[in-house]
Order: structure tokens, then sequence, then C-alpha cells
């Protein structure tokens, strides 16, 4: 945008703001608008639906079970959930680079029913607000969030959970009013109503839309290694490496929790209480329970995932050691002294399949301390943020 084009073309005068029409690319066209729109649609659609199953898996209590199997469920949604935010970023940039000059667009000029005009313009004024304020709430505390950076004093998921339907209700608002320019920008091809004059330096609508995809698809592959393996070299994005003792990643490690003397004293006994109940079990007892051994991932909801071979004791074979039934919830504590990780609740779908484990093994190997020596829960198809590290005790909901 150039000085000349900000001069007021009746007056001659220089004008302090620019106007829509003072934007003369035709990259800045609703054709384009309308076409990544469609994709900002798709990959924000996903990003939600996933969302919703991460927000599910993590509540304490389910009024409807929330499945056990497939293993890899909560691996793959939460994978999509963190892939599909990253790729919204370019989209959205672009999306809003297209069509700015809008935000330069006059109000109603006077003629009949001004005042409905101007309203309906307020209206739809707003609504871009919010949807624009929302979307960017959402990206940026997400990113933030699977980059471990917690700079907000907000309770990061209610936060996120709550904002997602404001954004997702805007969109919809948005994609109702936009409807008829939609149609028209899909009725042609793209660079229709291009000037065709030469300069191959000029980029079309095309080369744009191209270009778009690239940053999209690009921004996918920087970020998908993390849970997927074969990727893992040249996920730049990622945060973290894959790297970790017993061929895993850590997440908090165990001086991080505060844990290390507790859990390496020696002294150290599995608490397993019902009511009145309890029993008391020594790593040596426990090690002479029947094991078994199960391969699962930690599935974080940063969004990294890795597989690992736990062997360890059925958590229902320890609720059945207190009189308990696997239709009982279980409340399982660390040895860590706070935070918000330091319990989880299995929930009685959980306690009852045979894979969910108190792991005292890794690869074959006793846990590694920052893995949750002395044990550790391990259950098929939940959140990374669930698999307690560290148990101290298993308390079961009669
Ligand atoms: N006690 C305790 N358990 C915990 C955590 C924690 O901070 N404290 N972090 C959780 C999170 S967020 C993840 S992703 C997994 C990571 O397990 P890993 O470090 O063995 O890979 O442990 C979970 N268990
Ligand atoms: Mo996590």
């Amino acid at each position: 945008m150039g000085r000349e084009r900000t001069t007021d073309r009746s007056s001659g005068r220089p004008r302090l703001l620019p106007r829509e029409d003072d934007f003369t690319s035709p990259l800045h066209s609703h054709r384009v608008a309308a076409r990544v729109g469609v994709w900002l649609a798709a990959a924000f659609g996903v990003c939600f639906l996933t969302g919703l199953v991460s927000h599910y898996a993590q509540e304490t209590s389910h009024p409807v079970p929330f499945p056990t199997s497939p293993a890899w469920g909560y691996r793959v949604t939460q994978g999509l959930h963190v892939v599909t935010g990253a790729a919204t970023v370019p989209l959205l940039l672009v999306k809003l680079w297209t069509v700015y000059p809008r935000f330069w667009q006059r109000l109603p000029r006077p003629g009949p029913h001004r005042t409905r005009r101007l309203l309906l313009t307020g209206v739809e004024r707003a609504s871009v607000a919010v949807l624009v304020a929302t979307a960017v709430f959402q990206l940026a505390s997400g990113l933030a969030n699977s980059a471990q950076w917690y700079p907000f004093a907000f309770s990061f998921r209610p936060t996120h959970y709550a904002v997602a339907w404001v954004a997702v209700g805007s969109i919809v608002l948005h994609v109702a009013v936009k409807l008829p320019l939609v149609r028209d920008a899909f009725a042609g091809p793209v660079d229709v109503d291009e000037d065709p004059g030469p300069g191959p330096e000029r980029p079309t609508r095309r080369g744009l839309l191209r270009a778009t995809g690239v940053a999209a698809g690009l921004t996918v592959l920087a970020t998908a290694g993390q849970s997927v393996p074969g990727l893992r070299r040249i996920s730049v994005l990622a945060t973290t490496d894959g790297d970790g003792p017993q061929g895993l990643p850590v997440n908090t490690t165990a001086a991080e929790a505060d844990v290390v003397a507790r859990a390496t004293s020696g002294g150290w006994v599995l608490e397993v209480v019902r009511g009145e109940r309890s029993v008391r079990l020594t790593l040596a007892e426990l090690a002479a329970l029947p094991q078994r051994t199960e391969t699962l991932p930690i599935a974080c909801v940063e969004g990294w995932s890795a597989s690992g071979t736990w062997t360890g004791v059925r958590v229902r074979d320890l609720v059945a050691l207190v009189g308990g039934s696997p239709e009982e919830a279980v409340t399982v504590t660390s040895l860590q002294p706070e935070g918000p990780f330091r319990t989880s609740v299995l929930q009685p779908g959980f306690v009852d399949d045979g894979r969910t484990l108190l792991a005292l093994r890794l690869e074959g190997a006793p846990l590694a301390l920052d893995h949750g020596f002395p044990a550790r829960v391990i259950a098929p198809n939940r959140p990374g943020v669930l698999q307690t590290k560290w148990v101290g005790r298993l308390e079961v909901q009669a």
C-alpha cells in the first residue's frame, strides 16, 4: 500500500486511514478467502472434535464410559488435535491477510433502512471480532501448552474448553452469514476475474493457495513426528526429541516432581485400601504376584506419544485383594507431595480391563526412576497425564 493510495480521490488530500478499495491486489479476494476458509473449517472441525474427546477423557467420572479400546485411540485423537491445531496457524494467517482490507470497509451510506443496515454490519463485525479473538486465543494457549510453557494465570483445560465453544459458535455464525459469498466464490475458478496482463513475477491466486497448502503441509510434517515414529527426525517443531531412559520420553522427572528421596528410600510399600480393609505390599511382594506384559502407549495431551512394553500386576487383581470389584473406581495417589498430576481416577471400565497395570517394569527392566519407579499406572486408551507415576496408594471407591 503506497502513500499515493491513501490520498482522497476527490479532494487530493492525504487521508489518515486507508479504504477497502485502496487494496488493489487480486489476492485480496473472496475466492481465495472462501477456499482457505474451507481448509480452515476442516482443520478447526477436527481440532474441536478431538478436543472434546480429550476433555471428556480427563473428567474424573464418565456418565457414558470412556472406551478402553482401541488402546491407541487417544494417541490418534490427541495427535490429530495438536497437528490440526498447528496447521491452523498458517491457514488463519493467510485467511486474515486475504480479508483484512475489509477491515477498512466504510459503514453503510445513508439511504433506506440505514439503521437496520448499520445494525447488521455492527453485529457481523462484532461476530468476526469474537471469531478472530477466540481463534487466536485457542492457538496461542494450545501451542504454549504443547510447548509446556504456562505463562498464563488461568487453568488451561477448562479455559481452552470453554473458549472452544465460543470459537465454534462464532465460526458457524460467520459461515452462515457468508454462505452466499462462499457459493459465489466456488461458482468459478479462483483466478477467473484476474487481470490477465503480463508479468511473470505477479503472484496468482492459485499460486497463493498452493503456497498456503504447502505451508500447512510442512506444519503437519513438522509436528506429526512426535506421534508417528518414522517422522521423528524431520519433526523440527516437535516438543520432544523422542529420547529418554528405556527408549521413552519423560514428562516431569522424579527430581521435578520432588519424589527422588521417597521413591528410592527402599522403605516403599504400596497401600491398597477399600473402606476399612487395606493391604500393604512391598516391591518384592508385588513382583511375586501374577505378572502381565502389555504393549501400550504413553500419549501425552501435549501431543507426543510413544509405545512401551510394560510388565506388572493387573489393577483388578490388586482391587480383589481388598474385596473390591471391577465395577468400582480406583483413586490413584502418587508419592509426589503436590501438583495437579499427583492423583488420578481409574474409572470402572479401566479397572475392569485386564490390560490396566500397576507397572513395575518397562522393556524388561525395572522402571527408570523418571518413568515412575517403583510403580506406575499404565492403562489402554488413556491420556498420558492420567498414567500416574511413583504410585504410593490405590483407594477403591466402594
Ligand atoms: N506423579 C506424576 N505422574 C505423572 C506425571 C506427573 O507430573 N506426576 N506426568 C504425567 C504426564 S503429563 C505424562 S505425559 C506421563 C509421561 O510419562 P513418562 O514420563 O514415563 O513418559 O506421565 C504422567 N504421570
Ligand atoms: Mo502429558
